[in-house]
């Protein structure tokens, strides 16, 4: 009981310290006012139509033979997008099929497109003919005033690569085409060659598939923005080399200064490379942001954050340190040096506060 009492006194007097401890100081107050957050948009059209609903039909291919699917992808949002490609629900089915199968190989109860081809299945349906279309794939970007500042082959037919290598057997796989910047647009060439390998079981075949374009911001989940730089097979084709050799750029796109990691694994093994960006899609880049030196297995890792000012439409290159003379590109040996470089594959932007 006693104690109780005494708390009680001791909040009392602490409180009336509290009241009685106004003191005046000079003092100044500033306020803005009218600040807003405003979002951004990210959207894309394509053939100028915004949704995209065309649909397009490649018909009556032989073997050998190419068809064509291009269209013009838009950056109608007000930030620079990073363009993928993927194709799903691919399936491949025996198209128009009249020619009843048992009249050529007994008991094959069903019906296919020709005669030749109830023959060389032989009983057994075989419509994969995903299996049998090589695939190229290739891209222009255009800026906002209409010049062509990049382009970039992404398979040609050197690289052999069927629709199912590239897709996935069941299609899902998205393949980055590159950036496209705030009003521009990104002209994308596709051709689909029916192999020449492909045999009468192919005959009358079909193969339907969905299209997904997707534009996404540079910046991803963990704040930075990722570029991937390849190596490629020079001029003048510059067709991305589909191999282990790759490296991923990973950057913010604004800060008070350019803050990246780089790794992955370069052309040149127990080699010097120097890390570089360049401010103008036409000319090479110009500023070195980093160096480092490659393992026996080609292996390298740099990372820092360096004063590059702005970087608009800008490319990012590994260049081996014999290519890179007086804080400039050397075309020392070119172009067969093409090959031991790493060279982009989309172009970057970064906004220095
Ligand atoms: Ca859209
Ligand atoms: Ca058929
Ligand atoms: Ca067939
Ligand atoms: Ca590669």
């Amino acid at each position: 009981m006693k104690n109780i009492t005494k708390s009680l006194l001791m909040i009392t007097a602490v409180a009336a310290l509290a009241i009685g401890g106004t003191v005046a100081y000079f003092s100044d107050t500033e306020t803005s006012t009218g600040n807003t957050f405003t979002a951004g948009t990210i959207d894309i059209a394509i053939d100028g139509t915004n949704p995209w609903t065309k649909s397009y039909t490649v018909g009556d291919l032989k073997p050998g033979e190419t068809g064509y699917i291009n269209f013009d992808i838009s950056n109608v949002g007000a930030n620079p997008v990073n363009v993928l490609k993927t194709l799903t629900s691919i399936a491949g089915t025996g198209g128009a099929e009249t020619y009843v199968c048992n009249r050529v190989v007994p008991n094959a109860n069903y019906s296919a497109s020709s005669e030749p081809e109830c023959v060389e299945e032989n009983g057994t349906a075989k419509d994969d003919v995903a299996s049998q279309i090589i695939y190229d794939l290739s891209v222009e970007v255009y800026n906002s005033a209409g010049a062509k500042i990049w382009w970039q082959s992404i398979y040609t037919d050197a690289d052999d690569m069927k629709l199912t290598d590239v897709y996935g057997p069941d299609g899902g796989n998205y393949v980055a085409l590159g950036m496209i910047p705030v009003g521009g647009h990104m002209k994308v060439t596709q051709s689909y060659h029916f192999s020449e390998d492909a045999g009468n079981e192919y005959q009358g075949d079909k193969l339907s598939f969905d299209i997904t374009i997707k534009g996404d911001q540079l910046t991803q989940e963990n704040g930075y923005a990722q570029a991937v730089l390849e190596n490629k097979t020079g001029p003048s084709a510059w067709d991305v080399i589909q191999d282990d050799i790759k490296g991923t750029l990973s950057y913010k796109t604004n800060g008070s200064g350019f803050e990246y990691s780089f790794t992955g694994k370069a052309p040149l093994n127990d080699h010097g490379y120097v890390l570089a960006v360049g401010y103008d899609a036409n000319t090479d880049v110009d500023k070195q942001i980093g160096t480092g030196t490659t393992d026996s297995s080609g292996s390298i890792t740099i990372s820092g954050n360096v004063n590059t000012g702005d970087l608009t439409n800008a490319k990012a290159w590994l260049v081996p340190t014999e290519n890179w003379v007086g804080g400039t590109i050397n075309w020392n040996g070119w172009p067969a040096s093409a090959s031991n470089f790493l060279w982009e594959t989309g172009l970057i932007n970064y906004d220095q506060n």
